[in-house]
């Protein structure tokens, strides 16, 4: 009765970002350097306003031989292999960037970041001239909302490297912590919606719970995360909480839950989210949209960012 395919068709009049995807298509039309150079431009414009959390440890240790190999190259080794991983060529580095998780990838530049700024890596050659199309991608990005400006940086980042297995190989993940203990969870509460799976979705993503609330899910159950396909079935979702989901702060505020097709409920919710990255730095709006069986286990949920603060406000079917 419901398929994945009309299961995202859901709250339709739900606004995504769609300036994102439009502005990542103009970012890929341009040269590696402008490339490099407008995402540094970027980071710099976004750090007089918010703070990037230092990553840890944990996470530092599988970047690290690739980092070290950086910094004992000259400059012009060093900007080629930047380039390099802009333009997705196939290198050993390239490669092994491509198996990293998001956040180790996010680490990666991170530090490199620290080095330009420090002159211990190529930076961007002082006075470097964007071409016209780049600085046009530079002002839309800086036009845009701040959880829309960090949702570009890190898909430009995403992008990156050499991947000959498109996605498929085994993953380099960090160390997944240990969930919050029960006596320490905090839990949400969201105006106009009264659902034990919502609610135990959002406490248990709270607190790192991956291994209880996957089993919201039904087995043939599909996440769809912002800008992305859906991911279908449990042993694949489970990797995405363990990879990308870990300490993320879930801020639901309202919502609306309503009868669907066979008995099925149909639930969207909306509110903020932070990112470990920038902490309450940066609140992003999102949607949640449910769909939940009859029994309550959960068919579909997609994750929207959303094109506008008033968009938190609105649920209209
Ligand atoms: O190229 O319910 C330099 C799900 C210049 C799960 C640089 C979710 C050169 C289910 C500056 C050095 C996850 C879907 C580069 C919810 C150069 C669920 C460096 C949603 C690259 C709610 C750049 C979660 C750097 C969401 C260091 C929406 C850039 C999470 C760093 C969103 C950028 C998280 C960073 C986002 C960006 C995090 C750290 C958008 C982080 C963004």
């Amino acid at each position: 009765m419901y398929t994945l395919e009309k299961a995202t068709q859901i709250f339709p009049d739900t606004l995504s970002a769609d300036v994102v995807p439009a502005i990542t298509a103009r970012y890929k039309l341009l040269s590696a350097e402008d490339q490099l150079a407008l995402i540094w431009y970027a980071y710099l414009e976004m750090g007089k306003t918010i703070t990037i959390a230092a990553p840890g440890a944990a996470r530092m240790q599988f970047a690290e031989g690739v980092l070290s190999q950086i910094k004992g190259m000259s400059f012009a080794q060093q900007s080629q292999v930047m380039c390099d991983l802009a333009n997705s060529t196939d290198t050993a580095i390239g490669r092994t960037y491509s198996g990293w998780s998001v956040n180790i990838k996010l680490g990666f530049w991170y530090q490199l970041g620290e080095w330009m700024a420090a002159g211990i890596v190529a930076p961007i050659p002082e006075g470097y001239q964007l071409s016209a199309n780049a600085a046009s991608v530079l002002s839309s990005l800086k036009s845009v909302e701040q959880g829309q400006q960090i949702t570009l940086l890190r898909n430009f980042v995403v992008d990156m490297g050499y991947d000959p297995a498109k996605g498929e190989a085994q993953r380099v993940m960090e160390p997944v912590v240990a969930p919050t203990p029960e006596s320490q969870r905090q839990k949400v509460s969201i105006a106009g919606i009264d659902n034990a799976t919502v609610s135990a979705y959002m406490d248990q993503l709270n607190a790192n719970d991956f291994d209880n609330l996957i089993e919201l899910f039904l087995p043939d159950g599909a996440l769809q995360p912002p800008f992305q396909k859906p991911i279908v079935g449990k042993e694949a979702i489970l990797r995405f909480f363990r990879e990308d989901c870990q300490n993320l702060k879930l801020l639901p505020e309202s919502g609306v839950a309503e009868p669907a097709d066979g008995e099925f409920t149909q639930i969207k919710v909306t509110g903020k989210v932070q990112t470990p990255w920038f902490g309450a730095g940066v609140g992003m709006n999102v949607a949640w949209r449910f769909l939940l069986n009859p029994e309550g286990k959960i068919y579909f949920v997609a994750i929207d960012l959303l094109a506008s603060p008033a968009e938190l406000l609105k649920f209209a079917p």
